[in-house]
């Protein structure tokens, strides 16, 4: 690692800690390391075996010295990594945006618990930022130059980030009289983890093709709009102030299924299926499904009858990828796909007792607000430390506490007991187990040391595999959404050795990570390995992201036969890894 990087790692842990209102004497130590390794004439990596030469740059004392051989081995340090979970990454990228400081951002997670740049953007463009002391219209628009910037260079846009953006672009659409729906097609209609830009669909009277022209207008005067890239007869494309993308198209009633069709994609499921009409002797379009020899029009105004028309079953959207769909729908052997309304509970949440931000029995009352028969509750563990992570002694006043407010639901929800326990660098278990063993649902995680090899975070995972207690395995990739890919590992090792031990994966539904994704998913079915659906909820709201995940499940081809916590409680635990005998 080169020493710009080395003090980039040492200048973030500074502003982590600023940002957390650290001890400032800790917060200028590591700048000034920042500093002294940005300018120090030597090449700091190739001390790596002569730790005391660090010692002789100003400004290094031994602890830092430590931190940066650390840096060095692994790409990481331990404070780093605790901070990150703390506050979250997405605050570094905030702290990128120009106009932006540690402060600035402490001020803003605390006046308007914005931690990153989508809900900044929202902040902006509901005003609320306005409000704040120091935020003045020079520096808003600053910021807002900084998010267009930020989102040019990732391209793409998280599910949960284009969903709320089409949700608002559809509520101003549907004030116009004479606009009847507002549809969302490519991509977000298929629940991709991320969307590249919008296509949305309307439909009405306003929309016929006498009609449309105001229409049009009136979509192009859509308030938030930052560019408006074109305007045709009937089609708008403008580009948000997030740097979203939108496509709107205004269809007369008679074409819309098929328009629906079209532009759902994928496009490579759309090659298919008109090789499939032209061998049927049908040309399919944007506009209709209709005869090669004299044009007559089969199948327009609705999906159902394009793909009856073609011997086919209805495709739900989410698996339109060409991964064997097609051959499915006209075998009429498409499985059915697993909906949200069958899921019976969430086992993955974390309370105040970490770094959760409800109590147990806010968190079981909004389980059963969401038609939930079961949670479990299950915080995280001592190794991170910055999360105050429960030890043996505090899990186990934890679980205490945890069945007392299952007695206390009298039947209304079960809350069940339970721990999200850190793996170890060497794959070893955060807590006993003894402690484990009282638990009804352990999950076992991967939260630090992720710059591994990848033989060594495969052995890591293996091992703790071989954990009796394990019963769930969470977040197995470890990636980030658009922010950090995935750890190197051997995932077909992994999820044979889930498979056969019968360790349940999870697919966790926060739309940073939706992992593991729907190509692992349905591998993981394959394989026979048990599945189950989390939130991870730090917060009582987050419940909701349940939808993100089910729509991966769903790309995945998985049925709520093939996903655990669609079942009630008895089967549920029954399913999960069987305990040792004691
Ligand atoms: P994205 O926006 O990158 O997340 O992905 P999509 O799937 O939304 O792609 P997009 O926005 O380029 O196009 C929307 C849909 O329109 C796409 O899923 C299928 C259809 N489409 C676009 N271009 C073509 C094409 O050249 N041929 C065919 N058959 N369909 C296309
Ligand atoms: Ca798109
Ligand atoms: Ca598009
Ligand atoms: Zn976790």
């Amino acid at each position: 690692m080169d020493n710009k990087s080395i003090a980039q790692l040492l200048a973030e842990t500074a502003d982590l800690l600023e940002i957390g209102a650290g001890d400032p004497f800790r917060i200028r130590s590591y700048r000034r390391a920042a500093e002294a390794v940005e300018n120090s004439t030597e090449q700091l990596s190739s001390f790596v075996n002569e730790p005391s030469r660090l010692l002789e740059i100003p400004g290094i004392g031994k602890g830092m010295a430590a931190n940066i051989q650390e840096i060095e081995t692994r790409g990481s340090m331990k404070l780093r990594d605790e901070l990150l979970i703390t506050y979250r990454p997405t605050m570094l990228e905030l702290l990128k945006l120009p106009g932006m400081g540690p402060k600035t951002v402490a001020l803003l997670w605390e006046a308007l618990q914005v931690s990153d740049v989508e809900q900044l953007q929202a902040a902006i463009d509901t005003g609320k930022l306005a409000t704040l002391p120091r935020f003045g219209q020079k520096l808003i628009e600053k910021l807002q130059r900084g998010i267009a910037e930020y989102h040019r260079n990732s391209g793409r846009f998280l599910l949960d980030d284009a969903e709320a953006a089409a949700e608002r672009v559809t509520l101003y659409l549907e004030q116009f009289k004479g606009i009847e729906r507002v549809m969302p097609a490519g991509s977000l209609r298929r629940g991709r983890e991320t969307v590249g830009d919008l296509d949305l669909l309307v439909t009405g009277p306003a929309c016929a093709e006498e009609a449309v022209a105001a229409a049009v207008e009136y979509t192009a005067a859509y308030p938030p709009i930052a560019e408006l890239l074109a305007k045709g007869q009937n089609k708008v494309s403008f580009r948000l102030r997030s740097g979203l993308q939108v496509d709107v198209r205004l269809l007369p009633e008679a074409s819309y299924g098929a328009a629906l069709q079209y532009f759902t994609g994928s496009k490579m499921h759309n090659v298919s299926l008109r090789q499939r009409a032209l061998k049927r002797g049908y040309t399919l379009s944007e506009y209709s499904l209709a005869r090669l020899d004299d044009g007559t029009v089969v199948a327009a105004a609705a999906e159902e009858e394009i793909y009856k028309a073609l011997g086919m079953d209805w495709i739900p959207p989410e698996i339109r990828e060409n991964q064997g769909e097609l051959e499915a729908a006209a075998e009429h052997r498409l499985p059915r796909l697993i909906e949200q309304i069958d899921l019976r509970g969430d086992v993955h949440m974390h309370t105040q007792a970490t770094d959760g931000r409800n109590t147990i029995l806010e968190m079981a009352e909004a389980g059963i607000a969401r038609g939930y028969q079961y949670i479990a509750i299950t915080d995280h563990s001592k190794n991170l430390a910055m999360t105050n992570g429960l030890d043996d002694q505090r899990a186990l006043e934890h679980m205490q506490r945890i069945r007392e407010v299952d007695a206390q639901m009298d039947g209304r929800i079960r809350v069940l007991t339970g721990i999200e326990v850190d793996i170890l660098g060497d794959g070893a278990i955060d807590l006993s187990n003894e402690v484990l063993a009282q638990m009804d649902v352990v999950i076992a995680s991967v939260h630090s040391l992720f710059q591994q090899p990848k033989e060594q975070m495969t052995e890591r995972l293996l091992k703790a595999l071989e954990n009796p207690y394990v019963r769930i395995l969470g977040h197995l990739t470890g990636r980030l959404l658009l922010r950090r890919d995935a750890y190197e590992i051997d995932l077909t090792a992994v999820l044979k050795q889930a498979a056969r031990l019968g360790v349940a994966v999870e697919h966790n539904a926060d739309p940073n990570r939706l992992d593991l994704c729907d190509i692992d998913l349905r591998r993981a079915r394959e394989m026979g390995c048990k599945i189950v659906i989390n939130t991870d909820s730090h917060h009582i709201s987050s419940l909701d992201m349940m939808r993100y995940g089910i729509r991966q499940l769903r790309r995945a081809w998985l049925a709520k036969e093939d996903v655990l916590n669609t079942r009630p409680v008895d089967e549920f635990l029954a399913g999960l890894r069987p305990r040792p005998l004691a």
